[in-house]
């Protein structure tokens, strides 16, 4: 097992669409470890494998709360086969845009498709926060990322902010936190 560096935007792989896994072997078994490790260190609750420059369709999950047992998921080639009508909004992170949260809008049932680390097909109905991080993440397999769900303008501001922080040599997570504890960019 081993810790990996997260992406930070604006680096130009978190644009990337990634491919398939075509077979879940050993290889894609020891990069969920890897996934697992990074995520919890962040600490994240979801991290797919192009946020640490890996462009394959994985994505790790862990939604217990901080006074419940670890509840470790894995999606491997997930795709979204239903989506609700109805909306509903979230105040979403990414863990490869640091200390930005903004609300984000979006179908607040899915039901998604994914291999389990078995390689076995699986399909589940998710709502609430397991449908918004599954999206968020489905999303990261396609290059989407959250900001490109929010106004022109914020999304301008966020990218300004961190392509001058790019700029500095800031290109760690650990080195953005540093510079700017808060939460809103001003
Ligand atoms: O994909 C990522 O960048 C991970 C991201 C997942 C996510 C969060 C919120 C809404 C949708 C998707 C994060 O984990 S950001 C960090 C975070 O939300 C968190 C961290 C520690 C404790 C609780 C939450
Ligand atoms: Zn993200």
């Amino acid at each position: 097992m081993a810790k990996r560096d997260i992406l930070i935007i604006p680096d130009t792989r978190l644009r990337l669409t990634s491919e398939p896994v075509t077979a879940v072997d050993k290889e894609v078994r020891a990069l969920v470890d890897d996934m697992f490790e990074t995520m919890y260190d962040a600490p994240g609750i979801g991290l797919a494998a192009i946020q640490i420059g890996v462009a394959r369709r994985i994505v790790t999950m862990d939604l217990a709360k901080k006074d419940e047992p670890k509840a470790p998921q894995v999606f491997i080639n997930p795709e979204v086969t239903w989506a609700a009508d109805e909306k509903s909004a979230y105040e979403e992170g990414c863990l490869s845009i640091p200390d930005y949260y903004e609300e984000v809008e979006r179908p607040n049932a899915v039901r998604v498709k994914y291999l389990d680390l078995e390689g076995k097909p699986q399909e589940i109905e998710a709502s609430g926060l397991l449908a918004t991080c599954l999206q968020h993440e489905i999303d990261h397999t396609n290059g989407i990322l959250f900001i490109d769900h929010i106004s022109k303008l914020k999304r301008d501001m966020v990218m300004k902010k961190f392509k001058k922080a790019a700029k500095r040599g800031d290109t760690t997570r650990a080195a953005y936190q540093e510079d700017t504890p808060e939460h809103h960019i001003g």
